[in-house]
C-alpha cells in the first residue's frame, strides 16, 4: 500500500516535470503593440510568470528604436551601459537563459526617461534548456557596415572566423549580424575569460532569432561565441575594437571543434 502511494507520488512528480520541461512561453513585450512609446511595461509585466527557457520578444520599426539590457542602477538613470550592444533588428528574441532580475530599456533619444521604454522583470528558475520557438524578421538597417559574420557561410561550423575578420574594420556605430538555422546555433557575448574556457556567461542571455544584429556601440574588445554543444562541437568568436573611435579593427577568432564529422552534415543550409 505504502509502495503503492509512493509510486503515484512519483509518477505524478515525472508527469509534473515533463509537462514543464515542454512548456516555453513566448512573451511578446508589450503584446499587439509592442515595443514602442509611452505603454506602461510594469503593467504589462505585472501577474506574468517569467521562467528560466522562456523568450521575450521586442517588435518595433527597425531604426526607431532598440533594446538594452541593463543593471538596476542603469536602469534608473535611464543610461546606456558602457560595455553592451544594442539589439536592434526590430524582432529581438532574446531567451532567459538565467534566473533573476533583468532590466531593459530603449536607447534612442529619450525613449526610456520620457517614453516609458523600459522593462523591468524576474525570471524565475527552472532546469530546462530554452527551446527557441520564433522565427526572425530580418530588416534593413540604415546607418554604418553591417556586417554578416562569416558572409555567405553565415554563422556555422568549421568556418574560419578568424580569416574572416583579419583585415576588417569595426567602427562603433557598426553591426554585425549573426545568421544561422534557428535552434541550431545562438550568440552569446562574453569576456576574454568566458570565451578562451567556451563557457556561456551566467549573467548574459542568448541571442536565438537566426538573424541577431548586434549594433557595436562602444569600442573595444568584444568576444561572441555560439553555447549550443548539442551539435557536437563549440563555436566561438572573438572581436576586437580598439580604444580610439574610429582607428580600430583587429579581429581574432578561433573555432573549437570536438567532433569534426558531424560539422558540415548538420551544418549545410
Ligand atoms: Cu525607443
Amino acid at each position: 500500500m505504502a509502495s503503492n502511494t509512493w509510486s503515484i507520488i512519483f509518477l505524478a512528480a515525472t508527469l509534473v516535470a515533463l509537462a514543464s520541461s515542454v512548456s516555453a512561453k513566448v512573451f511578446t513585450v508589450g503584446d499587439e503593440k509592442g515595443w514602442t512609446l509611452n505603454f506602461d511595461y510594469e503593467a504589462w509585466a505585472k501577474g506574468k510568470e517569467f521562467v528560466v527557457g522562456d523568450q521575450l520578444v521586442f517588435k518595433y520599426a527597425a531604426g526607431k528604436h532598440n533594446v538594452f539590457r541593463v543593471n538596476g542602477t542603469l536602469f534608473q538613470q535611464c543610461s546606456i551601459p558602457p560595455t553592451n550592444e544594442a539589439l536592434t533588428s526590430g524582432y529581438d528574441v532574446i531567451t532567459l537563459a538565467t534566473p533573476g532580475r533583468k532590466w531593459y530599456i530603449c536607447g534612442v533619444g529619450s525613449h526610456c526617461e520620457s517614453g516609458g521604454m523600459k522593462l523591468f522583470i524576474n525570471v524565475l528558475p527552472q532546469s530546462v534548456p530554452p527551446t527557441p520557438l520564433v522565427s526572425p524578421a530580418p530588416s534593413p538597417v540604415p546607418s554604418g557596415k553591417m556586417f554578416v559574420v562569416g558572409d555567405n557561410y553565415g554563422w556555422t561550423l568549421n568556418f574560419d572566423y578568424q580569416a574572416w575578420a583579419t583585415g576588417k574594420e569595426f567602427v562603433v556605430g557598426d553591426k554585425l549580424v549573426f545568421r544561422y538555422p534557428i535552434g541550431k546555433h545562438n550568440v552569446f557575448r562574453v569576456n576574454g575569460t568566458q570565451f578562451q574556457q567556451c563557457t556561456i556567461p551566467a549573467v548574459n542571455e542568448a541571442l536565438t532569432s537566426g538573424y541577431d544584429v548586434i549594433s557595436l556601440a562602444t569600442p573595444g574588445r568584444k568576444w561572441y561565441i555560439c553555447g549550443v554543444v548539442s551539435s557536437f562541437s563549440a563555436m566561438e568568436y572573438l572581436f576586437y575594437l580598439s580604444e580610439f573611435l574610429y582607428v580600430t579593427a583587429s579581429l581574432l577568432f578561433t573555432m573549437i571543434f570536438s567532433n569534426l564529422l558531424y560539422s558540415y552534415v548538420l551544418d549545410s543550409w
